[in-house]
């Protein structure tokens, strides 16, 4: 199914008088502010977010699956939904791939696919958490900082066949996540697991194309419960720097233990031009996925806040790789991603709103209050209308989540694909 823009203009028309009355209101009132409202529904307009391919299929628990209708069994299909969301939202332009999940058959059909709904092929990512059917050896108990030679050398070979098939579709980045670690205390030596990490993270360096960059992602726990190898952002930092100027830290909002200052972690990292890559989520507990904004939208506006900031005065840091990484079991996983899309667009306006030279003087006076309500105004504003508006002025839905249910995507793709089609992945 292919969302046609006479399809967008006609579910936009019933909204279309009562949209225009909310953004006038609130572009005049933030104009008497002094906000720059056509340059923040710009930078809306430019914001796209990849979305992972293992998003567009239910994800599971390991306690069981529960799959949904009309899921995408192959990566033609999966690109396609991708498609869907990006004519609703104009915020999905880009796809990232998981290696094995998503291998094309054929390389050329596939950017074809992409080209026409105007999705690029963002991060691919390998997997060295899993033993592959006629895999020589196993990562059960670890693969880049495995004890065993062979071990290592599988994996490292992985990702150079990673980073081969993504620069045949135009990525210019590789996401390299480990489970790697341990569940009992003795199990492994720390140092030797840290330098047998560094040792084939930086082999895989060698093989990067000269503009590609490779990203690091940590996790304090689970699958390991003990300990993990690469366990928070200053072990990324460190095997960043230890391979080169092309590798990144990679900050994943849900691989954090409870209560940790992540906007603090965002704002240090670019500081040092090292933040490559952030991947969105939210959680209560651990690393949950659970939609984006949906548990902590506050804190989500505080780390773009850093983020902001970051992009306007760390001119060293690269722009970044980002995407949706969340995947559940209750929702139609496409309405999940609209609705992360839209937290995402949200957290972003407010912080656009910030007024930065007002917020310095405000802390060069320590005028601790006044720093508050900076923050605070942004944050209670409403800017749905302008999200709306960037959308409207890119050829998307003023409303994707009743634009897509006013178009019935889920009961057409049933009818296209089956009730029991199954996406690969987790
Ligand atoms: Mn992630």
């Amino acid at each position: 199914m292919k969302i046609e823009q006479n399809h967008i203009q006609d579910s936009n028309k019933k909204s279309l008088q009562s949209h225009q009355e909310q953004f006038d209101f609130l572009s005049n009132s933030l104009a008497k502010k002094g906000a720059d409202v056509q340059g923040i529904i710009n930078k809306l307009k430019d914001f796209q977010v990849a979305i992972p391919s293992w998003a567009l299929g239910a994800g599971g628990t390991r306690f069981g699956r529960f799959s949904f209708y009309g899921e995408p069994s192959s990566l033609e299909q999966k690109i396609h939904d991708v498609g869907i969301l990006h004519a609703l939202t104009q915020t999905a332009g880009a796809v990232s791939l998981h290696i094995p999940w998503d291998i094309p058959q054929d390389y050329a059909a596939i950017k074809e696919i992409a080209n026409g709904l105007n999705i690029k092929f963002d991060a691919v990512n390998s997997n060295t958490f899993q033993d592959q059917k006629d895999a020589k050896e196993t990562y059960k108990y670890g693969s880049l900082s495995n004890t065993s030679e062979a071990v290592r050398q599988q994996a490292i070979q992985h990702n150079l066949d990673v980073i081969n098939i993504g620069d045949k579709l135009g990525s210019k980045s590789l996401t390299v996540w480990l489970a790697d670690g341990s569940c009992f205390p003795g199990q492994n030596n720390f140092q030797t697991a840290l330098q047998n990490t560094e040792n084939s993270l930086k082999e895989i360096y060698k093989g990067l194309p000269n503009d590609w960059s490779m990203l690091i992602e940590y996790k304090p726990y689970e699958p390991n419960f003990y300990s993990t190898v690469i366990q928070d952002w200053g072990t990324s930092f460190m095997l960043a720097n230890a391979c080169g100027d092309k590798a990144y830290s990679l900050v994943d909002l849900g691989h954090h233990l409870p209560n940790s200052n992540i906007e603090q972690i965002v704002s240090i990292l670019m500081s040092k031009a090292k933040l490559g890559g952030f991947h969105f989520n939210d959680s209560k507990y651990g690393d949950d996925d659970l939609t984006v904004g949906s548990i902590k939208p506050y804190a989500l506006f505080l780390i773009f806040n850093e983020l902001v900031y970051g992009m306007q005065n760390n001119p060293d840091n690269p722009d970044l790789a980002w995407m949706i990484d969340a995947s559940h079991n209750v929702k139609d996983p496409l309405e999940d991603l609209i609705q992360s899309l839209e937290a995402i667009q949200e957290a972003y306006a407010k912080a656009l709103l910030i007024d930065q030279t007002e917020l310095k003087a405000a802390q060069l006076n320590n005028d601790v209050v006044k720093c508050q309500e900076i923050l605070q105004d942004a944050f209670r504003t409403d800017v749905r209308p302008l999200l709306a508006e960037a959308r409207l002025k890119a050829g998307g839905a003023l409303s994707p989540i009743n634009a897509y249910r006013a178009l019935d995507v889920r009961n057409q793709l049933i009818d296209e694909r089956g009730k029991h089609t199954v996406a690969t992945g987790l």
